[in-house]
């Protein structure tokens, strides 16, 4: 069920990038490169890629835990139905509440583990981390 889910994330995604590229430009909008990638739904998933997507539903955050690079950019999506939202413990990264399919993204530059949690649903378990290595 969950895999079902990210594979419709991702093309949500995809359809995104496309509706937003300039109204003016003549290329083909074809530009899939920076198309997030989603990390297989392991306890804690280790991903190479440059550009991450984690899924929020209620109530929890998919993959909840990942392990990244230096660098890397981690997009968190709203798929559910309620507002969430991403607050990192430590203060590095603060999302606005986010309706149901927006985004929230965040380039992590400094090594560490960065857990974080949404304010209104902490309680039910709605916690995640990202190791950056
Ligand atoms: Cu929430």
């Amino acid at each position: 069920m969950r895999v079902a889910a990210l594979m419709v994330a991702v093309v949500f995604t995809s359809a995104c990038a496309s509706a937003e590229a300039p109204a003016a430009s003549t290329r083909p909008a074809a530009s899939t490169s920076a198309r997030p990638t989603t990390a297989t739904p392991a306890a804690t998933a280790t991903v190479d890629e440059r550009t991450v997507l984690v899924q929020l539903g209620e109530h929890f955050f998919d993959p909840s835990a990942i392990k990244v690079k230096v660098g890397t950019t981690v997009t968190w999506r709203n798929n559910g139905q309620q507002t969430h939202d991403v607050h990192a413990y430590d203060g590095s990264f603060n999302s606005p509440p986010l309706g149901p399919g927006n985004t929230f993204t965040f380039t992590f530059t400094k090594p560490g583990l960065y857990r974080y949690y949404c304010i209104p649903h902490e309680g039910d378990g709605m916690i995640g981390q990202v190791q950056v290595e």
